[in-house]
C-alpha cells in the first residue's frame, strides 16, 4: 500500500455485520438530472465510496423509488422544505450542509441537504466519513457549517516546480505541459482538499515570479482551475509587486501612480476572462527581498489597496502578509511586524485580509502567539499555518501538528476582554466578518504518497478539518485520521493515535526545549546550529546566536521590560503571566527571559540539568516511538510499515544529533557537567560544527 489514497480509501467496511447494514440502509442515490458539476462530484464520490465501503452498486435516479434512498436536495424542493426547518437551513449556511435519517411514508430516507452544490459535495463527504468511521446511521442527524469562509492551501512551488520548504518530492503543477495535457492527479488533489472541506489553493511561492501572471501561464493556471473547479476549489495567484514593470513595461511599481493603477485593473480582468471564479491575490511584499510599496516610500496599505481595488468588482480578495522585518531595524525581530503594520489598522480596504503567521517569529516548534492578532482591531487578519515541517524535521520526524495548532487557535488575545481566542478572531465573530481566511502553506508534492512521511498525511488531513471546524480537539482529528488511513483494529488505532498526539512535544524536547527558538542549521533548517553567527548567516536575526544568547551568565532572550520589551505587545494578562520568572510557563522560558544556569526550575533541578534532561527526554521519547511502532508489525500491511519504521530509525538518530550538537554547544558556557540520566555525545563538539549537509530538499 502506497498511501496514494489518502484518508478516501473506501476499503471494504471490515465488520461483515456492519457492512450488512450499512448495505441495507442505502439503496439508491436521488440526484435532479440536471445537476451542475460539484453535486456531479458529489454523486460519483457516493457511488465510489459506497461501491468500495458496501460492495454494491448503488444506482443513481433522478426520483426516489424505493425504500432507503440517499436523497441530495436542496431547500427549493418544497418537500425537503417541509421537512428541513428554517433555523438548520440557516445554520447551514452557504457551504454547510444537514446530514439525516428520516422516517417517511412507512419507510426510511438519508437525506443529505443544504442551500448550495457546495454544501451537497461537503455533505456526500461527510456521509462517507460517517460509514468510513463506522458511526451508526440509523439515529444520523446533524448540522455542520464551516466558521471560516476561505480555507486555503499555501503552495511555495515555484515555476520550475522546486518546492521551497517542500520535502515530498516536486510541485504537482507541470507548467511545461499544461494546459493540454492534464495530470490525473490534479483531479485527485482537489478531490483531497473537498473531502476537508478546503475550497482554495494558492498554486505559487510566495517568493513570487510575475511569469505566472502573463498571458500563457494564465492559460495554464485555467486549465488547472477546469481541473479543481468541479470539487469546488478556486484558484488564487501570489501577485509579484513589481509585475508591472517586469512583464507590464511599465518604469514603475509605485502603488499610488494611475497608470500602475490601470495596469492591475487590465491584469485582473485579463485574469477573470480566463478564470471566472479566480480568488484573490496572496502577497509578500517589502519582505526578505521581496518587492513592495516601501520602494517607492508607500505603505503596506497603499500596496494591499491597489490590488485590493482592482479585485473589488469581482469580488477578489488580497492576502496581505505581515510577515515582515526590515533589515534596517534592529528592533528585536519579533516586534516588528506589529511596528510597521499596527499604525495602519483600519487603513486596508474591505477585501485585504491581513495575513499572520501563528507565531511573531518563523513557524518555529513553540513560539506564543504573533500579538499582531490583537493590534489590528479594525482590520480583517488571516492566520498562516505551516503544514510543511520546515522546522520540525520537514519529512523525516513525526509531528502531528494539531496539538500546536490548537494552542494557536485556542490562546487568547484579549482584544475585545477575555475569550477572543485566535480562532474568533480569524472567524471574524470577535470583530470584522467576511471575508474570513486561513492558510496552511501545504506539505504535498509528487511523491507518491503526497507528503513524503505518510504520517504527515495526517496534519494536511488536521488543517483541513480545523479549517472547516476549528473547535475540533487534536484527539479527536487525529482518532479520526488514524481509522480512515489504517483501520478498526483498536491496538492499531490506540497506538498510533498516542504516537501522533506526543510527537510534536518529543521534537520541542530534542531540538528546542523550554522556550529555545531559531537554533536551527543555517539555510535548510534541517537539524541543529546553535552555533550560528554572523559568520555563517547574513544577518544577525537569522543567527542562532541572537536568540538564544548563551553566556557564562545564561541563557534566553530577555523580552521583558529590562530587555526588549517584545512583551508589551501583549495583553496585560499575558505580560503579567509571562512577564514574571516564577510564573511564566517553563516550554516559554527562555522565550521570555534571560535565565542563570542555576536558576531553579518547577523540578527543583538547576536550568542545566533542566534542559539537558529535556533533551534526553525527546530522545528517550523517539525511542518510544520505535517501539510502538514495531509493535504493529504484524498488524500493518509491510510497505506502509518499513515506510515509517525507517523514518522512526532515522528520527532516533536525528534526535540524538540534536542532543548531543546542542548541550556540547551550551556546556562550553554553563561549564557544567551532564546530569545523571543524560547519555554523553560520542563525538566532540567541532565534529558537529563542521558537518555539512548537501543536496537538502526544499532549499535552494
Ligand atoms: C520562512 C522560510 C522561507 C519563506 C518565508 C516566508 O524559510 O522559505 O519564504 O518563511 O514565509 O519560514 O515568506
Amino acid at each position: 500500500d502506497d498511501g496514494y489514497r489518502l484518508w478516501l480509501r473506501y476499503d471494504p467496511v471490515a465488520d461483515a455485520a456492519r457492512r450488512a447494514a450499512y448495505a441495507g440502509t442505502i439503496s439508491e442515490i436521488v440526484i435532479p438530472e440536471s445537476a451542475p458539476p460539484v453535486v456531479a462530484s458529489a454523486r460519483d464520490e457516493l457511488v465510489t465510496g459506497f461501491r468500495g465501503l458496501l460492495g454494491v452498486e448503488v444506482p443513481v435516479v433522478a426520483q426516489a423509488t424505493r425504500d432507503n434512498a440517499v436523497i441530495l436536495a436542496t431547500p427549493r424542493d418544497p418537500w425537503i422544505a417541509a421537512i428541513i426547518s428554517e433555523a438548520d437551513l440557516r445554520e447551514a449556511g452557504v457551504e454547510g450542509y444537514i446530514l439525516r435519517r428520516i422516517a417517511h411514508e412507512g419507510g426510511h430516507r438519508t437525506l443529505i441537504v443544504a442551500n448550495r452544490p457546495q454544501g451537497l459535495l461537503y455533505g456526500a463527504f461527510a456521509l462517507l466519513r460517517h460509514l468510513q468511521l463506522g458511526q451508526p446511521l440509523e439515529k444520523l442527524n446533524l448540522v455542520s457549517a464551516p466558521k471560516i469562509q476561505r480555507r486555503l492551501l499555501n503552495h511555495w512551488d515555484d515555476m520550475n516546480r522546486h518546492v521551497e520548504r517542500g520535502y515530498a518530492g516536486f510541485s504537482l503543477w507541470e507548467w511545461f505541459y499544461l494546459p493540454e495535457i492534464r495530470s490525473p492527479r490534479y483531479r485527485d488533489y482537489a478531490r483531497a482538499l473537498a473531502s476537508l472541506g478546503l475550497n482554495g489553493t494558492v498554486i505559487t511561492n510566495v517568493n513570487a515570479n510575475a511569469q505566472i501572471l502573463t498571458a500563457p501561464y494564465l492559460a495554464k493556471v485555467a486549465a488547472l482551475a477546469q481541473e479543481f473547479r468541479p470539487w469546488g476549489v478556486r484558484i488564487y495567484l501570489t501577485a509579484r509587486f513589481s509585475a508591472p514593470i517586469e512583464i507590464g513595461g511599465l518604469k514603475t511599481a509605485d502603488p499610488l501612480d494611475p497608470a500602475v493603477a490601470a495596469w492591475w485593473q487590465d491584469k485582473v480582468a485579463e485574469i477573470y476572462r480566463a478564470i471566472p471564479d479566480f480568488g484573490g491575490f496572496l502577497v509578500k511584499a517589502n519582505s526578505e527581498g521581496q518587492p513592495g510599496p516601501q520602494d517607492y516610500k508607500r505603505t503596506h496599505a497603499d500596496g494591499a489597496n491597489l490590488l485590493a481595488d482592482a479585485l473589488q468588482p469581482y469580488n477578489g480578495i488580497v492576502m496581505w502578509r505581515a510577515f515582515v522585518y526590515s533589515p534596517e531595524n534592529n528592533e528585536d525581530r519579533v516586534k516588528q511586524a506589529v511596528t510597521e503594520f499596527g499604525p495602519l489598522d483600519g487603513k486596508f480596504r474591505q477585501n485585504v485580509i491581513v495575513q499572520i503567521k501563528n507565531g511573531p517569529l518563523d513557524f518555529m516548534p513553540r513560539e506564543p502567539f504573533s500579538p499582531l492578532f490583537c493590534a489590528m482591531p479594525n482590520t480583517r487578519l488571516a492566520a498562516e499555518l505551516q503544514i510543511t515541517q520546515e522546522y520540525l524535521g520537514q519529512s523525516i520526524d513525526l509531528a502531528f501538528l494539531a496539538p500546536m495548532w490548537r494552542e494557536v487557535l485556542d490562546a487568547d488575545t484579549y482584544a475585545n476582554g477575555k475569550g477572543t481566542t485566535i480562532a474568533s478572531v480569524v472567524d471574524g465573530s470577535a470583530k470584522l466578518q467576511h471575508p474570513s481566511v486561513i492558510a496552511g502553506v501545504a506539505n504535498t508534492g509528487t511523491d507518491r504518497n503526497w507528503t513524503g512521511h505518510l504520517l504527515a498525511q495526517a496534519n494536511w488531513y488536521a488543517f483541513g478539518r480545523l479549517a472547516w471546524d476549528h473547535q475540533l480537539a487534536s484527539e479527536k482529528i487525529a482518532d479520526e485520521w488514524t481509522r480512515l488511513t489504517f483501520g478498526h483494529d483498536e491496538t492499531v488505532v490506540s497506538t498510533i493515535n498516542k504516537m501522533l498526539l506526543g510527537s510534536r512535544e518529543t521534537v520541542v524536547n530534542y531540538s528546542m526545549p523550554l522556550g529555545l527558538t531559531h537554533i536551527m542549521a543555517e539555510g535548510h533548517h534541517y537539524g541543529p546550529g546553535p552555533w550560528v553567527d554572523l559568520k555563517g548567516a547574513g544577518r544577525p536575526d537569522w543567527t542562532s546566536v541572537y536568540y538564544h544568547k548563551a553566556a557564562a551568565d545564561g541563557i534566553g532572550f530577555d523580552r521583558t521590560a529590562t530587555g526588549s520589551n517584545a512583551l508589551a505587545q501583549y495583553a496585560p494578562e499575558w505580560q503579567k503571566l509571562w512577564g514574571n520568572l516564577e510564573t511564566c510557563p517553563e516550554n516559554l522560558l527562555l522565550w521570555f527571559h534571560r535565565v542563570p544556569w542555576d536558576h531553579k526550575m518547577k523540578s527543583g533541578r538547576p536550568l542545566w540539568d533542566e534542559l539537558c534532561l529535556r533533551y534526553q527526554q525527546g530522545v528517550d521519547e523517539v525511542r518510544a516511538l520505535r517501539r510502538d511502532w514495531d509493535s504493529l508489525k504484524d498488524r500493518l500491511d509491510a510497505e506502509r510499515f518499513t515506510h515509517v519504521a525507517q523514518r522512526l530509525a532515522r528520527q532516533e538518530k536525528e534526535a540524538i544529533h540534536w542532543r548531543d550538537a546542542c548541550l556540547l554547544y551550551f556546556q562550553q558556557f554553563s561549564k557544567r557537567p551532564l546530569p545523571a540520566g543524560v547519555e554523553p555525545a560520542a563525538q566532540p563538539l567541532e565534529h558537529y560544527t563542521s558537518q555539512i549537509l548537501r543536496n537538502m530538499p526544499g532549499h535552494r
